[in-house]
């Protein structure tokens, strides 16, 4: 392992106390490449974890939200619960590493999100390997495992809208469905995700795929899910740009691309959303402030491309799946 054995030196100044909050557990499954870890990125507005076209997440991947924190506090433990190392300001590439090495069961993460507005403290993401990874049986053992020792208070399913319904899926599928029905009253956001790969020319509209999700979900025994369909890549890219981190020429012509197609796609997003009315209002309220905002000033070229880079974030689905984990955790506190 590169990275160093020895537990992060301890600052002699004490740190003003983090205001302690309820946490919030949200699980992310799915079958492998469906974009769980890019989805997590897109939440925290960051690069972090590490992502590819490819087996990747072999260890479960816990995120903590901890508004202020300057950097991300990163540690990895051992099947056995050895604390393996331990990072200060962990990198993405700290990160592949511990991911890669064989003897890591799980990393645990603290750090600010980098979105705005800030989540409420107490926000924790579990990144899960898909369970489908004929090379290895310990990923389907570790997504098990964490669906039935951490207690989530909502679970985001990322389906892939390009491949939906294959044996793998379907399979993992029934294993949550016969899972939750001893867990009731967790509720389950559906992301169906890579929608931006939809060619609606070719009659692959956002609507007809979002109906094809919901007879799938409903015929697996998933009564009125909760359907978004999602762009975790762009968002991911548009929240970096509005950040000012560095984007790969590859990430800045899709975002191109996509800021290019957003009046034609960006009603049809959220009215395909099968979420309940009043998260779907606020969301197009956010939207449509946003327009009137474009329209009514005298907006620079700057302004106006920031402005273009929020219609994207919020028409993405991420605006819609954080305005669910908003509204359930202000539900959990005022039953
Ligand atoms: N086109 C497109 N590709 C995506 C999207 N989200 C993720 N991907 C790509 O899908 C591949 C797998 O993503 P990853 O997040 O590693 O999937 P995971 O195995 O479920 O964690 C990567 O090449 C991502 O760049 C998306 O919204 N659109
Ligand atoms: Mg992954």
């Amino acid at each position: 392992m590169k990275h160093s054995n020895r537990p992060a030196a301890r600052s002699g100044k004490t740190r003003p106390r983090q205001a302690s909050a309820a946490p919030f557990d949200v699980l992310v499954l799915a079958t492998m490449s469906a974009g769980k870890t890019s989805f997590i990125n897109a939440l925290i507005g960051q690069e972090l974890l590490h992502t590819a076209n490819e087996a990747t997440t072999a260890c479960m991947t816990r995120v903590e939200h901890r508004p202020g924190a300057r950097s991300f506090d990163g540690t990895c433990y051992s099947y056995s619960d050895q604390e393996l190392a331990r990072l200060k300001d962990t990198t993405a590439a700290a990160l592949r590493d511990w991911n890669a090495n064989s003897d890591v069961k799980r990393i645990s993460l603290k750090g600010s999100f980098k979105i705005v507005p800030s989540p409420a403290p107490g926000l924790v993401l579990h990144d899960t390997p898909g369970p489908n990874n004929s090379q290895d049986r310990r990923h389907a053992e570790l997504m098990l495992e964490a669906v039935r020792s951490i207690s989530f208070k909502a679970l985001c399913y990322v389906l892939n809208a390009s491949q939906l319904g294959t044996q793998d899926d379907r399979v993992l599928l029934e294993q949550i469905r016969d899972e939750l029905a001893h867990k009731p009253g967790h509720p389950i956001y559906f992301i169906l995700n890579k929608v931006d790969l939809l060619d609606p020319e070719m009659g692959e509209t956002i609507e007809s795929y979002v109906g094809n999700a919901y007879r799938y979900l409903t015929g697996i025994g998933f009564e009125q899910p909760i359907i978004i369909p999602t762009m975790a890549n762009l968002a991911l890219y548009a929240r970096k740009a509005l950040k000012a981190q560095t984007l790969t020429r590859s990430q800045r012509l899709r975002l191109h691309q996509a800021l290019a197609d957003l009046q034609d796609t960006k009603r049809s997003l959220l009215h395909a959303t099968v979420v309940p009315d009043t998260i779907k209002k606020g969301v197009f309220k956010a939207l449509n402030s946003l327009e009137r905002q474009r329209q009514l000033k005298a907006f620079d070229e700057q302004t106006r491309e920031k402005n273009d880079l929020q219609q994207l974030v919020a028409v993405s689905g991420l605006k819609t799946v954080e305005a669910l984990i908003k509204h359930q955790r202000q539900t959990i506190k005022n039953p």
